[in-house]
Parts: C-alpha cells; structure tokens; sequence
C-alpha cells in the first residue's frame, strides 16, 4: 500500500505512535509519506520506503496565523495525486483529517477520474477531550469524525468519550498504543546512571510527559516529597511544557532539589527507563498513556490513576497500582511499597514485561493494516 501519515511532530503520544507505525509500516514493504511542520521526533534514521514532506505555512505580515492547515492540504494533495497514495492516516481529527478532507476535494476537482485516497483517522484524546470540548470547536471536529472513511481511537474509553460529546454517525474500532518490546527492553548502562551522578544504591523514580496540566506535576511532587520522608530516592523528570516552571520552584521550596533531575526531552528513553524503579503518572485524564506501557515493556511498574484509558492495560496491583486522580496519600503508601517490597516489585516487573508484549507493536499494525484494507475495499465499485 502507498499510505500518507499526516501528524504532529511533538514531544507527545500521538507524534510518536505516528511514526512507529510509519516505520513498522515501511517494514512490512508498504510506502510511507509523512506530512508535518517537522521531522516527528521519533522518526529515525533513513528508510528507502519513508519518505518526509515538511509542511511550511505560508508568511506574510497580513496574516496574523500562519495558514498551516491550508499548506497541509496542498501537500497532501500533490503528494497524493502524483504518488497515487491509497490511504492518507491523520492521528488527530484536526486540522490533520479536516486538512486531509480538503485535499481530497482539491483532487475531485483537480481530475475527476483520479481514484482518491481513502481517509483513515485516529483520535489521540486532546483532540475530543480538550480542543472537542470548546463549544466553538465542536462542529468541526464532529465534520472531521463523519467525514473521514473510517475513525479509530486508542482506548476504549476515549471511543466512548467521543460517542458521548459528538454523537458521531461514524463507527469507531479501538486500536490501543502499542510498543516495539525488542527496543522497549530493560538493558542497564551503568555509564548512565554514573553521568546522573546516582550510587546505585537509591530507588529511581520516574515521568515522562510534556507537562501539561492534565498530567498533575504538583502531585508528582507531592508524592515524591513524601517519599523521601522514608527512603533514598531519586526522581528523574523527563519532558518539558507549561508545568515544569511550577513544578522545578516548588521542588527547591520542598528542599528536594538535589534528590531531582529535570532532564528535559529526550528521545531516546529506553536507558533512563532501564535505570527506573518506578513510572508515576497521575494525570486527571489521559486517553491511553503511552509512556507508561513503555515504562512497562522495560519492566517499570507504574502507580497511575484509575481515569482514562489506563485500566485497559494496567491491572491494579499486577502491573502498578491504579488509584483515584489526586489521591496523594495512597499514592505514596502504593509507590512505598512496591519501593520497599524487593519480592512484590519483582513479581510486578516481569507482569509488566509479560502484559506489554500484548501490545506488541506488530500486532496492532497488522489491525491498521486490515483496516487500511477495508477502507479500499468498501471503495471498490460494486
Ligand atoms: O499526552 C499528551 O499530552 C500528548 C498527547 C498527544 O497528542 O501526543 O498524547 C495523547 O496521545 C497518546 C497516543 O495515543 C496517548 O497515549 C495519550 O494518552 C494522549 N494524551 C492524553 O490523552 C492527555
């Protein structure tokens, strides 16, 4: 299959999922063209079946904004016609799948005898549950979901919050994250934790996000002050956004500085997650949590909240502990624990290893590419 995957190319969940699909994709022989503002980060090295369209909006001191939604129709849409693609996948509703739909119409226009793309797409949660959720972004939104061929969504719990806030005419499947578990593999490097400046002899706990408001940093820190109370431990923040400010002043008022890295972003987090003891993760909503499934797959288990779409691949106490948003005190009692019960925490690590092959990343795949399958199917005449 030739298929276009249109994405952003951010620190995120959905950025990443995009181009380990591409990737996985590209491996099994199909042909890859990726549309975004940049290279999404976790894209990688060279592929003779990837191909890269950077998107650059137009700039012209009238326009206040930048029309990238435009420019990335336009690309879609020439790369589309002349590479004949079959399936264009946008992971988000919008702009990707409205940018998507407008290219198609460029092309209806353009040759009406040109066999169009078939739009796949795929809900991440912020689209429905923060962008969807403003009055003024609903209708577009609902557009972009009836509109496109086929719509997935990585949980089961965001495919229900979606039924719920747009009533969709359009049916969608769930197809959940999922995780390369030869690369997401626990493999220690001790020259890591030297250059952290570790002993080796503390418990390392860690997050990983891009520090929104949903993902609650003050409770992470909250729940790591408390922990220090009672063990030597060391938390690795990775990832930036809004939050981090916040979160670095209050861990200098705590008096906690030193037990504390903010390590920024960084791509390659297999050595930091071979390094964890344990993953936190308490945000107040989260459509599936992508970081803690890899967390998992290098044997972290993960004290996280019970909202969202963590239950559909966190069993409480197997895999972690899933406990009510903003519950600090047993997530501390939870996180102290399995910090302090040598036998419990092996016996929840190699659970956590057992349930991410699971979501072995060729296993979903293979469900995007019989999706992709009965999409061109349904648009064969007769
Ligand atoms: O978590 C974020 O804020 C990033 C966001 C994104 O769009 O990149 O992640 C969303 O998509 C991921 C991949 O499907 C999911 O694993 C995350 O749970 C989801 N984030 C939220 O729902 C807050």
């Amino acid at each position: 299959m030739k298929i276009g995957i249109s994405c952003h190319h951010t620190y995120g969940g959905s950025g990443a999922i995009a181009a380990e699909l591409g990737k996985a994709l590209a491996g099994r022989g199909h042909i890859v063209h990726f549309f975004s503002q940049a290279a999404p980060f976790r894209l990688g090295t060279f592929s003779r079946n990837i191909f890269y369209h950077e998107v650059e909006a137009m700039h012209y001191p009238l326009f206040e904004c930048p029309f990238y939604s435009l420019a990335l129709a336009s690309k879609i849409a020439d790369v589309a016609y002349y590479e004949k693609l079959d399936v264009v996948h946008a992971h988000y509703a919008i702009p990707h799948a409205l940018s998507a739909m407008l290219a198609r119409q460029m092309l209806e226009d353009k040759c009406a005898e040109t066999r169009c793309f078939r739009l796949a797409t795929t809900l991440h949660g912020t689209d429905i549950t923060v962008v969807g959720a403003d009055p003024g972004m609903q209708d577009v939104v609902r557009l972009a979901i009836n509109k496109s061929d086929g719509v997935t969504a990585v949980s089961g719990y965001l495919r229900d919050e979606t039924r719920r806030m747009f009533t969709p005419k359009k049916e969608i499947s769930v197809i959940p994250n999922f995780v390369d578990t030869a690369l997401f593999s626990r493999s220690p490097d001790p020259e890591i934790r030297r250059q952290l400046g570790l002993l080796g002899s503390e418990k390392i706990v860690i997050h990983i996000s891009n520090f929104r408001p949903v993902k609650c940093i003050g409770d992470i820190v909250s729940v790591f002050a408390a922990l220090t109370e009672h063990i030597d431990v060391t938390m690795l923040f990775v990832g930036d956004g809004p939050e981090r400010g916040a979160a670095e002043i209050r861990v200098r008022e705590l008096g906690i500085a030193d037990r504390v890295r903010f390590l920024g972003k960084i791509d390659d987090i297999v050595p930091l997650l071979s390094l964890a003891d344990l993953m936190l993760m308490p945000s107040n909503a989260e459509s599936f949590g992508l970081a803690a499934l890899e967390a998992m797959a290098c044997g972290v288990p993960v004290v996280a909240t019970d909202a969202g779409g963590f239950p559909e691949f966190i069993v409480s106490g197997v895999h972690g502990y899933l406990l009510p948003p903003g519950d600090i005190g047993e997530m501390t009692e939870k996180s102290l624990l399995l910090l302090q019960d040598e036998a419990l925490h092996q016996a929840f690590s190699a659970a956590c290893v057992r349930q991410a092959k699971r979501f072995e990343t060729s296993l979903l795949v293979e469900r995007y590419e019989a999706f992709y399958s009965e999409l061109i199917e349904a648009s064969r005449p007769g």
